[in-house]
C-alpha cells in the first residue's frame, strides 16, 4: 500500500477523520464561495450545525448546471494567486467546467493516484508509459505526476500515434501502460496486423490501467487474453479532483475509494434520498480536503453502488462498483432501462464479433428505436450474408434475453466503427437533432 496508514484506517478512526475534515470544507466553501453561501443560506444550513455526518442530508446538493453557471472562477475558494494549474472536463454541451488546484491539491491528486498505483501491485521498479492525453484532460498530467511521486519511470507520450506507443514499450522496456480501455483495443487490433514482426509478449508489459469510460467484465477479458497483460481499473472525475478517486486492487471486485480525501454517498437519481449501503444509485462525491475547487454533493451521475466486503488486499476502504454508465447515457427504450455497457457486455460473449460498437439511438415514430451497429471477425465477414445474417439473429435474440428490447441489428463490415484515442463515443442519440 502507498499509505497503508489511510488506506487501512479501521471505519471508525476514518468517519472521525471524515467528520473533522466535512467541518472544514463546508466552512471553507461557506465562507470563500458566494455561489456555496447562497446555496446553503437558501436551504437553511449553516457549517455550524453540522455535528455528525447524518447532518449531509441537509447539505443542499451542486449540479453540473451550477458549474456551468460560475464559469470560469465562480466556484474557487481561494484567490487566483494561490492556484497553481486548471483542468477542464470536455463538456459537450454547454460551457466546458474549469477547475482549479492549489500546490496542496496538487499533492493530494498526485497521492491519490500513486496509491491508485499502489493497488496494481506497481513500484518504483516500474517504467509507466502515460498514454491519457495531456492537456486540460486530467488523465495525463493526473497519471503523470502520481506516477512520479510513486517512484515510477515516467514516459509521457500521450495519447494516439500507436506506432510510436509500439516502439517505447518495447525499446524503452515499459511496464505499464495507461491509456483508455477503447484505446487500448485500437493498439491491439494494430498489433494483430504487425504479426509476426511485433510481439507484445515479449516485451515487459505486464499492467494496463483503464479508465475515464466504462468498460465491461467482457472488455477485460478480450484485452487481457489478446494482450496477456493484467487490466486495472481507474475511476475519476475532473469535477472531484481527476482520475485517482478510486481504484481496483489486485482482487479486480469494485474500487476502493480514497474515503479520507472523497466522501461518497449514493442517492436515488429521481428523488435525490440517499440510499442504503449496497443499494444501486447515483454517486455523490463531496471533496473534504481540496482548497482550490472544493465540490459539495457534487451530483456525478455516474450509477454505482457502494460496499464493504473485508477485501483481501487488506484495505478497509468502502468499494464501488465498475461504474456501469451514466444516468444521461441510459436509454428507456419502450420503458426499460438500458446502459450502453449492458450491451456491451452481451456483445463481448458473442465469439463472431470484435470488441468494436457504437449505439445509435432515434425516434423516427412515437417510440425510441435502437440500431446496434458492430463488427465481426474477418472470417465471418468474408463468409458472406448468410453467415452475418445467422451472427445478427444471434444477437438480437441475446439482447432480447438479456434486456427484454428489441434491436435492429447491422454487421458493420472491418474497421467500419471509428476507433478512438481517447474516449470512445459508444452512443450515438438522434432523439434531439
Ligand atoms: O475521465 C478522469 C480520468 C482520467 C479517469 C483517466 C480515469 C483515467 P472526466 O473527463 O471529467 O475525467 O470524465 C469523468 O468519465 O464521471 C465517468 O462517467 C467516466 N469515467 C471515468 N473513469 C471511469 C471508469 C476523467 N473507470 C467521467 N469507468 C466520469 C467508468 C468512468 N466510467
Amino acid at each position: 500500500m502507498f499509505n497503508k496508514e489511510f488506506e487501512a484506517m479501521p471505519l471508525n478512526k476514518m468517519r472521525e477523520l471524515q467528520l473533522e475534515r466535512m467541518k472544514w470544507s463546508l466552512r471553507h466553501a461557506y465562507e470563500n464561495v458566494p455561489f456555496y453561501k447562497k446555496s446553503f443560506d437558501n436551504a437553511g444550513f449553516h457549517p455550524d450545525q453540522f455535528k455528525s455526518l447524518d447532518d449531509m442530508k441537509r447539505v443542499p446538493f451542486l449540479t453540473k448546471q451550477d458549474m456551468r453557471d460560475n464559469y470560469p472562477y465562480g466556484l474557487f475558494a481561494v484567490p487566483l494567486d494561490k492556484v497553481v494549474r486548471i483542468h477542464s472536463s470536455s463538456g459537450t454541451t454547454g460551457n466546458a467546467t474549469v477547475v482549479g488546484y492549489t500546490k496542496n491539491d496538487i499533492e493530494v491528486f498526485s497521492e491519490v493516484v500513486a496509491r491508485c498505483l499502489g493497488c496494481y501491485g506497481a513500484t518504483e521498479k516500474d517504467i509507466l508509459q502515460v498514454a491519457y492525453g495531456y492537456g486540460l484532460f486530467t488523465g495525463g498530467l493526473g497519471l503523470h505526476y502520481g506516477s512520479e511521486k510513486m517512484g515510477c519511470l515516467t514516459i509521457p507520450i500521450s495519447g494516439g500515434n500507436t506506432e510510436r506507443q509500439l516502439m517505447l514499450i518495447k525499446d524503452l522496456g515499459t511496464t505499464i501502460l495507461a491509456c483508455t480501455p477503447s484505446y487500448l483495443l485500437n493498439i491491439a487490433e494494430y498489433i494483430e496486423k504487425k504479426k509476426p514482426d511485433y510481439d507484445i509478449r515479449s516485451t515487459n508489459l505486464r499492467i494496463a490501467i483503464l479508465g475515464a469510460e466504462p468498460w465491461t467484465e467482457g472488455m477485460r477479458r478480450e484485452i487481457e487474453s489478446k494482450l496477456g497483460v493484467d487490466a486495472y481499473d481507474i475511476y475519476g472525475l475532473s469535477e472531484v479532483i481527476g482520475p485517482g478517486v478510486s481504484a481496483e486492487c489486485s482482487e479486480k471486485s469494485g474500487m476502493h475509494i480514497f474515503e479520507d480525501h472523497f466522501y461518497v454517498e449514493i442517492i436515488d437519481p429521481e428523488t435525490g434520498e440517499i440510499l442504503p449501503e449496497g443499494e444501486q444509485g447515483e454517486i455523490v462525491y463531496t471533496s473534504i480536503t481540496k482548497e482550490a475547487f472544493p465540490g459539495i454533493r457534487y451530483r456525478s451521475r455516474d450509477i454505482t453502488r457502494l460496499y464493504r466486503d473485508n477485501c483481501k488486499c487488506g484495505r478497509t476502504l468502502v468499494k464501488m462498483e465498475k461504474v456501469t454508465g451514466r444516468s444521461d447515457d441510459m436509454l428507456i427504450i419502450r420503458g426499460v432501462n438500458v446502459f450502453p455497457s449492458q450491451i456491451e457486455t452481451v456483445l463481448m460473449d458473442i465469439e463472431e464479433l470484435e470488441p468494436h460498437y457504437q449505439i445509435v439511438v432515434d425516434r423516427k415514430t412515437a417510440m425510441d428505436e435502437v440500431e446496434i451497429m458492430v463488427e465481426t471477425d474477418e472470417k465471418t465477414y468474408s463468409q458472406g450474408s448468410g453467415a452475418l445474417d445467422n451472427v445478427k439473429k444471434k444477437i438480437s435474440d441475446k439482447i432480447r434475453s438479456a434486456l427484454g428490447i428489441s434491436s435492429k441489428i447491422t454487421i458493420v463490415e472491418p474497421m467500419g466503427i471509428p476507433r478512438s484515442e481517447g474516449k470512445a463515443v459508444r452512443v450515438i442519440d438522434k432523439r434531439n437533432i
